[in-house]
């Protein structure tokens, strides 16, 4: 997939962006092991200028699985509606719930980024979205994984690559990214603070799980060896911001990776 050029979208699924609105648009995905500190991070960003938005990882819904568009569903309780924390599920049990849950993932993300920006983003000069991961770390990291570590099946994941990469093309236009934020930090690190935040879902997950999520991100994102299906990526600019020292509790290490960011949105 080449990079596609910037035009406004076709407005069959979301009202259609101003024409100069998408071509100044910059898209950027903010990647990391779990618990690296993405989401402190884009909490910084979106304090540091208007011109920048957040779109944050669906989790909530994760953990929560709702069907509200089923008519026969407004009749129920909130605790029959539920569907159940398919987080938990899948830390529970990955072999029977992997797929399952890469195909919610993949749904929430292109959904939540397929949402029209605020007005005022619109209205900005230079506006940003910042996308906390993307329907690439899913599939390059953590689908990937699943797949060696044996809890998706060889036709599970073939089938997953297949309507992934089929979805993708079919939404390159709005979801295409113009740049990656990675933010690396050992897998010790991730464990520490993965313990501290206590999402109580996450307290099994053992040292070596992270320590494969961080192979791959390091040589998608680091050594940029991954072999990947949609030739864009290959060439995307990614900017490394080592996060192993404490950035939340530190102004001027919080300066200093905003005006990172900005210097590297110069470069754009
Ligand atoms: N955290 C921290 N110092 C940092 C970055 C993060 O103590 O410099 C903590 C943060 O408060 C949270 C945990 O580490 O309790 C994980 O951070 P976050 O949820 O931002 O990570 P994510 O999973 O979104 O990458
Ligand atoms: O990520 C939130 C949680 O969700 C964390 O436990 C990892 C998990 N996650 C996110 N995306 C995926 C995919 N695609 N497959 C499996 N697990 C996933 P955090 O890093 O804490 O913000
Ligand atoms: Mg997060």
């Amino acid at each position: 997939m080449a990079t596609p050029p910037k035009r406004p979208c076709s407005g069959r699924r979301s009202p259609p962006l101003e024409g100069s609105f998408s071509r100044r648009l910059k898209k950027i995905s903010i990647e990391g092991n779990i618990a690296a500190g993405k989401s402190t991070f884009v909490r910084l960003l979106e304090a540091a200028s208007d011109d920048w938005e957040v779109i944050p990882e669906p989790v909530g819904k994760w953990c929560n699985v709702q069907n509200d568009s089923d008519d026969i569903y407004q009749d129920l309780s909130s605790s029959q509606k539920s569907g159940g924390n398919l987080l938990q599920m899948l830390y529970d049990k990955p072999s029977r719930w992997s797929y399952t849950f890469q195909s919610y993932a993949c749904l929430s993300r292109v959904r939540s980024q397929l949402q029209s920006p605020s007005v005022k983003l619109q209205q900005s000069e230079n506006p940003v979205q910042f996308y906390e991961r993307s329907v690439y770390s899913d599939r390059y990291v953590f689908a990937s994984n699943l797949f060696e570590s044996g809890n998706l099946t060889e036709t599970e994941f073939s089938v997953y690559q297949d309507w992934h990469s089929w979805l993708l093309n079919q939404f390159e236009l709005e979801i295409a990214l113009d740049a990656i934020i990675y933010l690396r930090a050992p897998p010790q690190r991730c464990m520490q603070r993965l313990l501290h935040r206590g999402r109580e879902e996450e307290q099994d997950i053992p040292l070596e799980y992270l320590e494969q999520l961080h192979f791959k991100h390091e040589s998608w994102l680091f050594h940029r060896n991954l072999r990947l299906d949609f030739d864009y990526l290959n060439d995307l600019p990614v900017l490394v911001l080592d996060v192993d020292g404490d950035f939340k509790n530190d102004c001027i290490k919080q300066e200093a990776v905003i005006d990172k960011v900005r210097e590297f949105l110069t470069t754009l």
